[in-house]
């Protein structure tokens, strides 16, 4: 298969990828072209550089960035391309994430990270937010996401609750 990749999805390690999978499996439900790897920001400085300097030459649109703990991959990965960077605060051992939020959301005016909700919603989001964005001149994509709101509205009007007790 040789299908254009449009999204990048990286993480800072093999760790993250429960919580980054479900970025993923939302972009093949959409048909998305999209890669998935580690890029560490502390353990491989380097290979963030060259992912995020060649980040446009390569077509990407977008790039979901997870990372946990001091997250300093997706606004390190925004200091260096002007692709859109979707950041996910992973879920860290000990402070459960919020850490990795707050590294993720507060950055410097002029250096914008996307930030989405701590783990596994804010990992399909962050691709959900992707697709979004690529359906703006896709109208093909745009009905697939319509469809994909009105199921769950369809799932959600068809939820029942256990009799009262
Ligand atoms: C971060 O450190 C990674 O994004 C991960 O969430 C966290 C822990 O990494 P490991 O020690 O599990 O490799 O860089």
């Amino acid at each position: 298969m040789n299908e254009t990749i449009q999204v990048g999805v990286v993480m800072g390690s093999n760790s993250d990828w429960e919580t980054m999978r479900n970025a993923v499996e939302i972009l093949q439900q959409f048909g998305i072209g999209h890669e998935a790897r580690v890029v560490s920001a502390h353990r491989m400085p380097d290979t963030l550089f060259e992912y995020a300097e060649s980040a446009a030459g390569r077509g990407l649109a977008a790039i979901i960035a997870g990372a946990g703990g001091a997250a300093h991959l997706p606004g390190m990965l925004a200091s260096k391309t002007t692709v859109p960077v979707l950041g996910v605060p992973v879920a860290s051992r000990h402070l459960q994430g919020v850490d990795s939020l707050y590294s993720i959301v507060q950055m410097p005016k002029g250096v914008p990270v996307a930030t989405f909700a701590i783990g596994n919603a804010g990992a399909a989001n962050a691709a959900l937010f992707a697709v979004s964005m690529l359906a703006v001149n896709n109208p093909a994509l745009r009905a697939k996401l319509d469809a994909f709101r009105a199921a769950q509205t369809a799932a959600a009007e068809a939820m029942t609750l256990p009799p009262p007790p």
